[in-house]
């Protein structure tokens, strides 16, 4: 693969110089994945030491790694500076008697400390365990009895949320507070590496389904390749770029995206802590020069709703955004392509695929309302209920060929649940619907279980609710099915206003008449319920359908009785 050429882009859906991906489409396979990697080489394996040891070994020690920004906060580390840190801590982690395969859970704000506790547990070969800032007792509970962690990197504000008793398997807590106090002892080399398998433990994320418990998700060393490589094409990640990845790396896109793709490819990443505030996010990408941005759309979405406020900024270093977790609405695409002058790059992907499957590379046509295309060597099908594939513009199970580097290993303690995603002969299946235009694009309908049967029609949530953001007055929007005698289910969204509007029969009317002459009358939501702010999960803010859906069938059954 040759390095791509820089592209000037002119429209969102205009002419691009393609060359260079035609190329990378035609001849790329997933071995030149792992021709990025020293253990290629060498044979050596470890995702840690790729990640930073390796351009300490090459010669790129002082290159700024890691900018920390908080509001009165600023610090920096080199590749150096956070080997010899990941050396500290692993030194450490070793006394306390961590050998390889153990779980190390990290409970931490976003911090560069955060950063550089898992990267050590996975340097001794333990499998690292992140987890969310903000999760309670229970969650953190939960998780760690799951996979039976033993050690936990946390710091005196966060272990009051820990309730120790109700873990058996935690042996040892550690404070960085307590590890920062010790004296660094740089080593030379890689003194403290544990050289594992690819199919070795690499990093555990648990995610919530759609029932119950949520489950844990364990991705192996070879996930590197992946991650490597679609930071080099999808991040387009370039030697001079200073890397913004806004979530915490308790989600899979805070860990894999926010940390081992933009290291491996030896960007300088940025850690943001704090809360989002439209200010401090324009003013951290001045600040800092930001010149790739990570985001999801929720977060688009509220910058959006702040109307002109980026003015007051210099936003001019940034040249590539990405966006991933939710469907991101055609509206946003458009807002940001004529106010920030950015294309927002759509990726698709979940915690189980361990990487980027669907995107839009950077110098492709980008068509509003998709996804993109399959990454070069990812196969995606769109299956009926029998497993067979549907022809393209068919709405269906979006699946994709086994496998991939980045693909999970196991769901930790629970066979059953990983063969699930198994059930048709040579496919993985994401539980997602979609349907693939002839051009290959893919364009998502919604989840399995929270697709609208309306009088026999089969409505996806998400093109309603674009639908409804681009009308002036809605900010965000839940489109559910609600149970009807009549229908079986209707069509209702629960939205927010934008600042200046107020509730009113007429708006909601306005706002219901905007959907119907402009998407269709069936899928014009019979009801509008108005909200102060739509419920969404914590980690990666998608909005809750089914929480939504849950609380009408309350409401319902309230009346009934
Ligand atoms: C990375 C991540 C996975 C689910 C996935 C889908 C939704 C992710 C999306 C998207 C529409 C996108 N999702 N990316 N929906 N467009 N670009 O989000 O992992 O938290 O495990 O969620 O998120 O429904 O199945 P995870």
């Amino acid at each position: 693969m040759t390095q791509q050429a820089t592209t000037h882009i002119a429209t969102i859906e205009g002419e691009y110089n393609l060359s260079n991906y035609d190329e990378i489409r035609e001849n790329f396979d997933w071995s030149d994945a792992k021709e990025l990697l020293s253990a290629a080489k060498t044979g050596k394996i470890n995702a840690a030491y790729e990640t930073i040891d390796r351009h300490v070994a090459e010669g790129y020690g002082d290159k700024i790694a890691l900018h920390y920004m908080n509001e009165d906060e600023k610090r920096s580390y080199t590749f150096k500076e956070v080997k010899d840190q990941t050396d500290h801590y692993a030194r450490i982690l070793k006394e306390h008697g961590v050998t390889k395969g153990d779980r190390v859970f990290v409970f931490l704000p976003k911090t560069p400390e955060c950063y550089i506790a898992i990267l050590a547990a996975i340097k001794v070969g333990a499998i690292a365990g992140p987890l969310f800032e903000a999760f309670m007792e229970e969650a953190v509970r939960d998780r760690i009895n799951d996979c039976a962690g033993t050690l936990l990197i946390t710091d005196q504000e966060l272990v009051k949320r820990v309730p120790k008793d109700d873990i058996p398997s935690l042996e040892t807590i550690l404070f960085v507070e307590d590890i920062e106090k010790e004296p660094l002892q740089p080593v030379d080399g890689d003194k403290y590496v544990e050289w594992v398998d690819w199919e070795d433990g690499l990093i555990i994320h648990y995610t919530s389904g759609s029932t119950g418990k949520p489950k844990g998700v364990l991705h192996a060393h070879r996930a590197a390749q992946h991650h490597i490589v679609t930071g080099k094409w999808v991040l387009d990640i370039k030697d001079d770029d200073v890397y913004w990845c806004t979530s915490h790396p308790g989600w899979v896109t805070g860990s894999v995206y926010g940390l081992f793709a933009p290291l491996l490819n030896r960007a300088t990443v940025v850690i943001q802590g704090g809360r989002f505030s439209a200010e401090n996010w324009y003013s951290l990408i001045e600040e800092l020069g930001v010149t790739i941005w990570y985001s999801a759309p929720t977060a688009f979405r509220m910058l959006l709703s702040k109307g002109d406020l980026y003015k007051q900024f210099d936003l001019s270093s940034v040249r590539h955004v990405l966006s991933v977790g939710e469907p991101l609405n055609p509206e946003v695409i458009q807002w940001a392509w004529k106010s920030l002058n950015v294309r927002i790059h759509d990726t698709w992907w979940m915690t189980e695929t361990g990487g980027h499957l669907i995107v839009n590379l950077p110098a492709e046509k980008i068509k509003p309302g998709s996804m993109g295309r399959p990454f070069p060597g990812v196969q995606v099908g769109i299956l009926d209920e029998e497993g067979n594939e549907l022809p393209r513009g068919e709405v269906g199970q979006l699946a994709v060929r086994t496998p991939w580097p980045g693909l999970m290993k196991e769901i930790w303690g629970n066979k059953d649940k990983f063969k699930s995603y198994f059930q048709y002969e040579g496919w993985y299946i994401s539980g997602d619907l979609a349907l693939q235009d002839e051009e290959g694009y893919v364009f998502f309908q919604g989840r399995n279980d929270d697709m609208i049967n309306s009088a026999g029609e089969r409505i996806g949530p998400f093109e309603v609710e674009s639908k409804l953001i681009e009308h002036p007055a809605v900010e965000e929007a839940g489109v559910i099915g609600k149970p009807d005698e009549l229908r079986g289910e209707l069509v209702k969204a629960f939205i927010t206003l934008r600042a200046g509007y107020e509730q009113s029969d007429e708006l909601l009317e306005e706002i219901r008449l905007y959907v119907r002459k402009n998407l269709s009358a069936h899928a014009a939501p019979r009801e509008i319920e108005v909200m102060d702010e739509l419920p969404k999960t914590k980690i990666s803010g998608k909005i809750l359908r089914r929480q939504l859906k849950a609380l009408e069938i309350e409401r319902n059954n309230k009346v009934k009785n």
